[in-house]
């Protein structure tokens, strides 16, 4: 499990900065957000998983879903816009969702996962199954209505839900400290469910707070909330890189780094030896090789066909015929 959870995050660290170098490249069309330096929260939460529990994401999705078991090839598919992505190269980055295996969905709107998460973990409730939902979202949407509203709802129905907030300190370029005011998990005190903070650069810490919502949730405890503190390495989105930004200074970027995940998880491991410094490199390595292969498989899959612009529109009457009348 120790060693699964590095191999994990390294698999995000990879992608996501190889991402970096597509988009900057213009081999990715439109933009991403990367989740780099965010690493031991989605590893850290999806360890404490299984395959039958789900998790909604955010705009910032990549890590979610790797960390829940997503596809390389098919993610890289659908950032490069081909048939064989998750979306049939429709949707890209904010799109990206994967239901057989519990994720939900990547979302472009700012707290939109909550009560989707809501939703699925009322089901899990009232069919009596024992799986539990998780919805992840930053430090921004926690100043969003449909959040509480979520939380309210998780609180007074005994939901089997875990919020996970991921407190980057950031909403775009907007600091934390200005618009939000307390700690954040004390707000989710308030509608009455377990909250804790987490040091969300410590995969462990994350795992075994996350555990612990687990069992809470399984065993009709109701729902839980856990701010994880954590940094994004890069800007908001692959845009701001062509910005002259000031919001935040490199001293703090760099500050950050020196308790990168990664470095502070294989620190670990080898000091429990669990790991061999040797062991970490061949990891190293075989996660590149996955990755450069991801990238190789997408590249070469067709894009999407003109004339099929018009389909997988709607979900029932596919392929759609109009009713009788309704084209008047
Ligand atoms: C409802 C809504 N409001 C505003 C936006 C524009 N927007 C996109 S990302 C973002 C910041 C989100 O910050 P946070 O929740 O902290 O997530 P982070 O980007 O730090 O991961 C905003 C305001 C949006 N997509 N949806
Ligand atoms: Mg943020």
């Amino acid at each position: 499990m120790a060693r699964k959870m590095y191999a994990d995050m390294l698999r995000i660290r990879q992608f996501d900065t190889k991402v970096v170098e597509l988009v900057d490249d213009d081999l990715i069309p439109g933009s991403c957000h990367e989740y780099c330096g965010q690493e031991a929260v989605a590893v850290g939460v999806c360890s404490a998983l299984t395959d039958k529990d789900i998790l909604t994401s955010t705009h910032r999705g990549h890590g979610h879903t790797l960390a829940k078991g997503g596809d390389v090839g098919k993610m890289f598919a659908e950032l490069f816009g081909r048939s064989a992505g998750y979306n049939k190269g429709r949707g890209g980055s904010m799109h990206i969702a994967d239901v057989s295996l519990g994720i939900f969905g990547a979302n472009g709107i700012v707290g939109a996962g909550a009560p989707i998460a809501c939703g699925a973990a009322h089901k899990f409730k009232a069919a009596g199954e024992p799986h539990v939902a998780v919805s992840f979202f930053g430090d921004g949407a926690i100043n969003q209505g449909v959040v509480h509203e979520a939380m309210n709802l998780a609180a007074i129905w005994r939901l089997p839900v875990i919020f996970v907030c991921e407190n980057n300190l950031y909403a775009m370029t907007t600091p934390l400290r200005e618009v939000t005011i307390l700690e954040l998990h004390e707000r989710a005190q308030s509608y009455g469910m377990a909250s804790i903070k987490v040091d969300g650069m410590d995969v462990g810490a994350v795992f075994d707070a996350a555990l612990s919502a687990v069992e809470r949730a399984r065993s009709g405890g109701g729902p839980s909330f856990l701010q994880c503190d954590t940094y994004r390495y890069f800007g908001h989105y692959s845009g701001e890189r062509h910005m002259k930004t000031t919001y935040r200074t490199q001293q703090e970027i760099d500050e950050w780094k020196k308790r990168d995940p990664l470095d502070l998880w294989a620190e670990r491991l080898i000091r429990g030896s669990i790991c061999s410094a040797q062991d970490i490199e061949r990891m190293k390595r075989e996660v590149d090789d996955e990755i450069a292969q991801g990238v190789e498989y997408a590249r070469g899959c067709p894009t999407p066909s003109p004339q099929d612009a018009l389909e997988y529109m709607y979900a029932v009457n596919y392929p759609y015929t109009p009713a009788k009348g309704a084209e008047q």
